[in-house]
């Protein structure tokens, strides 16, 4: 296992568009189980590989009290809005520290993924679960949740992360 270190807002590296896994094999597991331990150790509920430089359709999750439920999604696809009705959740990235933005999503969503065995699966989220898949998978294909928020909030947080970064 081993941490990775993860790409801050406004690295451009941010808004790669991830390629599909075509291979469930012993990288993708040894990738997934270091994603795992560099979301824990960030205390973050939720991960795409592309904060972590790898431009490959993985996400990792974990909305659990206690940290001791990870969900593995490969491959992840939208399959429908199962409920438009909106639910709103301060949202917070690891790529964007220290910065919460309040936004609204549908509140279901039917998303198919593969596990790491290759196995397909479907899943119909509700609540925080619909708002942390629906954030990871917007990493996938490059957006963030500032692309959600007004321009000069926008400037003002990449202004702050690049001075804590000394740039
Ligand atoms: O740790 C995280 N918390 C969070 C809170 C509300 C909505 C989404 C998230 S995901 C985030 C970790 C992260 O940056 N994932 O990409
Ligand atoms: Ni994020």
């Amino acid at each position: 296992m081993a941490l990775l270190k993860v790409l801050l807002f406004p690295d451009p590296r941010l808004r790669t568009v991830a390629e599909p896994i075509t291979q469930f094999d012993d990288s993708l597991k040894r990738i997934t189980n270091d994603m795992l331990e560099t979301m824990y150790e960030g205390s973050g509920i939720g991960l795409a590989a592309t904060q972590v430089n790898v431009h490959k359709r993985i996400i990792v999750l974990d909305i659990s009290e206690d940290k001791d439920n990870p969900l593995i999604l490969i491959n992840p696809k939208l399959k429908k809005i199962v409920d438009s009705k909106k639910v709103s959740y301060s949202e917070g990235c690891l790529s964007v520290p220290g910065f919460y933005e309040e936004l609204s999503r549908p509140s279901s969503v039917e998303i198919a993924a593969f596990n790491l065995e290759g196995e397909e699966m479907n899943i119909i989220t509700d609540d925080l679960l619909s708002v942390v898949i629906q954030h990871e998978m917007d990493h996938l294909d490059g957006k963030m949740m500032v692309d959600f928020i007004s321009n000069i909030k926008r400037e003002m947080i990449r202004k702050k992360l690049n001075k804590a970064k000394g740039i």
